[in-house]
C-alpha cells in the first residue's frame, strides 16, 4: 500500500507515470470506491481552504459529458513560478506526485487524504484536467491532458496542452477544477450523485459553516442540493437521533486542543438501549475506532464515575458502573484533527497514532467536568447517572440469564429442530443461509434450493424489532434466536466471526410493504448485535422478480418496472403475470429466480456510513410511524445497499438434478 512507497521509488518511477501503471497504489481500487476517491482528492483542497477560513463555499458538478468539476471560492491556487523548479504553482500541484501532499510542506495543517495522494494522482487518472484559477483580478487557466507519444510509443498522463492561460480579467476569487476520469483506468466512470451527495453533507456537518453544493446535471432533471450545517457536528447529532426520543433537547458540546490535536465531541442522550458513536480523523470516517475513541471512552466512564460518587449515586463500597452503562442510549460524534494521522485496520479505519489517547482523554475530561459542575446541567447529569444505574442492574441480570442459558445449552437445543433445513456441505465458506419469510414460501425455499450448500430458516410471522428491545428480550424471542444458533456465532461482545457457519446470510423477504418491514427488523437486528457480520460483507438481501413475461418465444422474469418495460418493448401478445410475494412461486421458480446463483439478484448490505444507517434505523424502527412510512415507500432499505454481481459455477439449477 502506499505506506510502503517511498519517495526513492517515485523518483525511479517517474513522475505520473507511476501512478498509471498502479492507480491502486494512490487510490485502493479502480472501481466505484477508486473513482470517487479523486473527486474527494479535489474535494479535500476545497475543503482545506475553507476551513483555513479562505473560502465560503464548495460546488461539484456532475457534467453531462462525464467529467465532474469542483470549485471554491478561495483563494485560487497559486499561478507565480516556483523558484527553483521553474514551473507555477498550478503545472507544479498538478503535475508533480506528492507536491504539497503527504511528503510536501505543511501550508495546511491537517490533511485527510487516506492515501497520501493528491491533485497530481487525480491529473494522472484523468483523461484530461483542467484548473481555472481567479485570483487577483485575474482569470487564469492551464488545462492537461493524457497523451499519446507515437515517437515512443508511451502513453503520458497528465501533460500540460496547455501553458498558464491569462484568460481576462475577472472580479472572483476562487478555483475551479474539472477532470475526465480515463475510462481506460476505471471500471465504471459515471459518478454516482446519492454518494456524492451523502459525503458531501457529512462533510457540511464536519466543517460547520461551509455551504457546500451539489449540482448534478447528468440527470434528466437536473438537481441540486446544498448543505450547511452552522452547527456542525451537534446538527449532525440531532440529525440522527431526529426520531428517537431524546434525553435532552440540545446535544452536549466538548471540545479542546492539546499538544496539536483538535478534539470536538457532540452527544445526546435518548431512551434507545444501544450505543452509537461515530467517529472522524481528519475529516475521515474511522469505523474501526483506535485510539481517539479508547480516550473518549475512558473520559466518559471516569467522569461519570466521579461524578456519580460526588453527587452520592454511587456509594463508597458500591463498584464503578462500567462504560457500556453509561453509554446506552447514547448518540456521539468524535471528529479530532491530527497532523500525521496513521491508518491501520483491515479497512484502514481505524486511527493508530496512540498520541490521540491521552490528548483526547483529556480534552474531554476537562470539559465533561466542567459541563458536569455547572448547576444548569445538574438535571440532565442526575438522569444520565441514573438511567445509567438501570442500565447496569438490567444488564446484570441480562448477564446471568444468559450465563443460566448457556449452562443449560438453550441455546443450542430445543427451537430449532424441525426449522432449519440445514445443508449437506462442511464448509461454511462456501455456505449460505436462506432466511426466508413466511412458512410457505420457507416450503418452497427447502424443495427447491441446492441442498449442498444451501440452508434455509423459514421464519413465522414477525420477529420482534430488535430497535426497541433490551438484550434479555431479543435473546428469548424464537426466531432471533434460532437465527443465532443457525449462524454459530454469538452474539454482541461475544461475537466471534470464526464461528459463522454460512459465508452468506441472506433474506429473501417480499416486495410488499410487510416484506420491507421484516427486512428492515432482520437489518436492525445483524447492525445491533452482529455489527461485525454485516462490515464483512455477509449479509445480502435476495430480490425476487416483480413479473413474469409469458411470450412464445419462452418466459423471462422481470425484477423491476424498468425491465418490464424492456422485455416488453417489442413484443407482440404476451402476458404479465405480477407476484406479490414469494409464496406465490413454485419451488422451481423460485430456485430459477431467487435463490440459483447464476441467475438470482443479490444486493449486498454495507456499513460504510455508519452514521447513515444509524438515522436510516431510527427512522424505520422508530416510534413515529409517519416518516418510517414514508421511508419505507421511498427506499428499499437502510444503509448503503451495493448491487453485487457473482458466479458461483458450482451451483446446478434445482431442477435438472
Ligand atoms: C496543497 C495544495 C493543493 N492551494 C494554495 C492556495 C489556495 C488553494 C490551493 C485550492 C479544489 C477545487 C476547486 C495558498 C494547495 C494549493 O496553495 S488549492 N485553493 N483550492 C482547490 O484546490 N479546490 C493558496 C496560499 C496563498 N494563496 C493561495
Amino acid at each position: 500500500m502506499a505506506q510502503t512507497y517511498t519517495s526513492k521509488n517515485i523518483e525511479v518511477l517517474e513522475g505520473l507515470e507511476a501512478v498509471r501503471m498502479r492507480p491502486g497504489m494512490y487510490i485502493g481500487t479502480t472501481g466505484m470506491r477508486g473513482l470517487h476517491h479523486l473527486l474527494w482528492e479535489i474535494v479535500d483542497n476545497a475543503i482545506d481552504e475553507a476551513v483555513d477560513g479562505h473560502a465560503t463555499e464548495i460546488i461539484v458538478t456532475l457534467h453531462k459529458d462525464g467529467s465532474c468539476s469542483v470549485w471554491d471560492d478561495g483563494r485560487g491556487v497559486p499561478v507565480d513560478k516556483h523558484p527553483t523548479l521553474g514551473i507555477s504553482g498550478i503545472e507544479l500541484i498538478y503535475t508533480k506526485l506528492h507536491a504539497g501532499g503527504k511528503f510536501g510542506h505543511d501550508s495546511y495543517g491537517y490533511s485527510g487524504g487516506l492515501h497520501g495522494v493528491g491533485a497530481s494522482v487525480v491529473n494522472a487518472l484523468s483523461k484530461w484536467l483542467t484548473v481555472d484559477s481567479f485570483r487577483d483580478w485575474t482569470h487564469w487557466q492551464m488545462r492537461f491532458e493524457s497523451v499519446y507519444d507515437s515517437k515512443d510509443k508511451k502513453l503520458h498522463p497528465g501533460k500540460p496542452v496547455t501553458d498558464l492561460t491569462r484568460v481576462g480579467n475577472t472580479r472572483k476569487r476562487g478555483t475551479l477544477v474539472r477532470f475526465m476520469p480515463d475510462e481506460a483506468v476505471f471500471e465504471e466512470t459515471r459518478f454516482n450523485g446519492e454518494v456524492i451527495a451523502r459525503r458531501l453533507r457529512e462533510l457540511a456537518y464536519l466543517n460547520s459553516g461551509v455551504r457546500i453544493a451539489l449540482s448534478d446535471e447528468t440527470a434528466a432533471e437536473p438537481q441540486r442540493v446544498e448543505y450547511q450545517f452552522d452547527g456542525g457536528i451537534a446538527d449532525y447529532v440531532r440529525y440522527m437521533t431526529a426520531d428517537k426520543v431524546a434525553m435532552h433537547k440540545e446535544p452536549i458540546v466538548l471540545d479542546g486542543k492539546k499538544d496539536d490535536i483538535l478534539c470536538q465531541v457532540a452527544m445526546q442522550y435518548t431512551d434507545a438501549y444501544t450505543e452509537s458513536v461515530f467517529s472522524y480523523v481528519n475529516n475521515i470516517p474511522t469505523v474501526e475506532g483506535g485510539a481517539h475513541e479508547v480516550g473518549f471512552r475512558s473520559a466518559l466512564t471516569k467522569c461519570f464515575n466521579e461524578y456519580a460518587r460526588r453527587t452520592g449515586a454511587l456509594k463508597e463500597k458500591d463498584a464503578n458502573l462500567s462504560g457500556e452503562d453509561f453509554r446506552e442510549g447514547l448518540t456521539a460524534v468524535l471528529a479530532i484533527k491530527i497532523k500525521n494521522p496513521q491508518f491501520e485496520g483491515q479497512t484502514k479505519g481505524r486511527l493508530g497514532n496512540t498520541e490521540a489517547r491521552p490528548a483526547v482523554e483529556a480534552i474531554v475530561t476537562q470539559r465533561l467536568t466542567e459541563y458536569l459542575e455547572d448547576l444548569k446541567n445538574a438535571e440532565l447529569a442526575g438522569q444520565i447517572i441514573e438511567k445509567s444505574v438501570r442500565s447496569a442492574k438490567v444488564r446484570e441480570a441480562a448477564r446471568k440469564a444468559r450465563e443460566v442459558a448457556r449452562a443449560r445449552n438453550e441455546l443450542e437445543a430445543a427451537p430449532l429442530v424441525g426449522k432449519l433445513s440445514s445443508c449437506t456441505g462442511r464448509n461454511p465458506q462456501e455456505n449460505e443461509l436462506l432466511i426466508v419469510e413466511g412458512d410457505s414460501a420457507g416450503g418452497s425455499a427447502k424443495q427447491g434450493r441446492d441442498r449442498r450448500f444451501q440452508a434455509v430458516l423459514p421464519l413465522r410471522g414477525k420477529p420482534l424489532n430488535a430497535e426497541k428491545k433490551r438484550i434479555d428480550q431479543v435473546l428469548s424471542n424464537e426466531e432471533f434466536r434460532s437465527i443465532i444458533t443457525a449462524l454459530g456465532t454469538n452474539i454482541e461482545e461475544d461475537f466471534d466471526l470464526s464461528g459463522l457457519k454460512y459465508d452468506k446470510v441472506i433474506i429473501l423477504s417480499d416486495a410488499d410493504q410487510d416484506g420491507a418491514h421484516i427486512r428492515a427488523i432482520l437489518l436492525t437486528f445483524f447492525f445491533r448485535y452482529m455489527r461485525e457480520l454485516v462490515a464483512k460483507g455477509h449479509v445480502y438481501i435476495g430480490m425476487p422478480p416483480l413479473y413474469l413475461v409469458r411470450h412464445s418465444s419462452g418466459d423471462r422474469y422481470a425484477y423491476t418496472d424498468k425491465e418490464l418495460k424492456e422485455y416488453t418493448a417489442n413484443l407482440k401478445s404476451y402476458t404479465v403475470q405480477r407476484y406479490k410475494g414469494l409464496g406465490e412461486m413454485n419451488p422451481e421458480q423460485l430456485w430459477e429466480t431467487t435463490m440459483d446463483p447464476a441467475r438470482r439478484k443479490l444486493m449486498q448490505v454495507t456499513v460504510e456510513d455508519g452514521a447513515e444507517a444509524e438515522h436510516m434505523i431510527s427512522l424505520l424502527m422508530g416510534d413515529k410511524v409517519e416518516p418510517r412510512r414514508e421511508y419505507i415507500t421511498k427506499h428499499a432499505d437502510f444503509s448503503r445497499v451495493d448491487t453485487f454481481d457473482e458466479k458461483r459455477p458450482t451451483a446446478q439449477p434445482a431442477a435438472s438434478r
